[in-house]
């Protein structure tokens, strides 16, 4: 019989064909993440004529088609919450745009399986200055009963109950990676077809890498072992694993890809003033915390993994260590150096 000659698979075929592969299942999640695809296509559009805004009308006016110019994060928001309210997989959303969680309240939401937790477009502030940005997200089952509507419970698991997470990052091209406990791939958009395709097929994370990214702003606000391995990693020789680059762009979304793809570490610590930091735990630490894990590196906020933080409030903020496994290891030495010492 001869077999058809696969074309890359777009992200539709892909989700369908995990699921081919995993008896009992029921559709959900994939149809989850496709309508998660679908947002991101649309969000793409706006993002990337957003520096035409102001020849057409800056945000908060009317553009020459007559619509609302919204902010591109409250567009991106109101995108995900739409495409999640009415698809088939999801009873209720938070955002780190919204003060409060929805529990969505029509009746196939109340029986879905699942809640979505996002950060709809991380590091809006570097738009209108052309710098990548994104989207993130995770995926959790719902604790209480389906058919009633979600709770605070729902919402606020601990990261390792993710079932899936993922990002959008909106650079030179547009990319899409997603993980689930079986493994992270990335898919890029093809605009001639208009879908996102299977281009980064099972993406580990190196275990060590020589780039280095932080924010050397704040150097002396951070702890003596955030600064002892800053430090530390200034002085890496060719013997010793480097010479390291530093590398920041003030882009969570790009400056943690490129690290997942190169090997790297990014670090984002807590302050003097801030000693949680300023990352949201829901919003991007959970999300970058399953993905990289599940790629094969290290996520903590320090003391302890990411994913086994219980969290308290809808937008608690947490320190975030996260990337290769080698070189989270060694930041850890420096980490432990420092408790000893007091
Ligand atoms: P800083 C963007 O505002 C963001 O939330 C992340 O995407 C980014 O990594 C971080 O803040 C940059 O913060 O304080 O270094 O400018």
């Amino acid at each position: 019989m001869n077999t058809v000659n696969r074309q890359v698979l777009t992200l539709d075929e892909y989700t369908i064909q995990q699921l081919r592969g995993i008896p009992g299942a029921t559709g959900e999640l994939s149809s989850l993440l496709r309508d998660i695809g679908l947002a991101a296509k649309r969000i793409n559009v706006e993002v990337n004529k957003a520096g035409l805004v102001d020849i057409l009308g800056d945000a908060g006016s009317i553009n020459v088609q007559g619509e609302d110019v919204k902010k591109l994060d409250i567009y991106a928001n109101n995108q995900l919450m739409g495409v999640l309210q009415h698809g088939i997989s999801c009873a209720g959303i938070a955002s780190e745009e919204l003060d409060e969680f929805i529990a969505f309240d029509d009746e196939v939401s109340k029986n879905s399986k699942y809640v979505v937790l996002f950060d709809p477009l991380d590091g809006s502030g570097n738009i209108d200055v052309n710098i990548s940005i994104g989207t993130i997200f995770g995926v959790y089952r719902r604790v209480t009963e389906r058919g009633s509507k979600v709770t605070e419970e729902d919402i606020l698991q601990p990261g390792v109950r993710q079932v899936a997470a993922g990002y959008i990052v909106y650079g030179s091209s547009t990319m899409l990676v997603y993980a689930t406990r079986r493994g992270v791939n990335g898919f890029t958009l093809d605009p001639s077809i208009g879908e996102f395709c299977l281009s980064h097929p099972d993406i580990k994370c190196p275990e060590y890498g020589k780039i280095y990214s932080v924010n050397h702003g704040n150097f002396f606000k951070y702890t003596h072992g955030v600064r002892e391995y800053i430090n530390n990693c200034q002085k890496k020789t060719k013997e010793d694993g480097g010479p390291y680059t530093q590398r920041y762009i003030g882009s969570m979304v790009a400056d943690v890809h490129r690290n997942l793809l190169k090997g790297g570490i990014f670090m984002y610590p807590g302050l003097a003033d801030k000693p949680g930091g300023k990352l949201r735990l829901l919003y991007e630490c959970n999300p970058f915390a399953f993905i990289v894990e599940v790629a094969g590196g290290k996520a903590t906020d320090g003391t302890q993994r990411i994913l086994d933080i219980h969290p308290t409030e809808l937008h608690q903020r947490s320190p975030l260590f996260i990337g290769s496994k080698g070189m989270m290891n060694e930041l850890e030495t420096y980490m432990m150096k420092e408790k000893q010492l007091h």
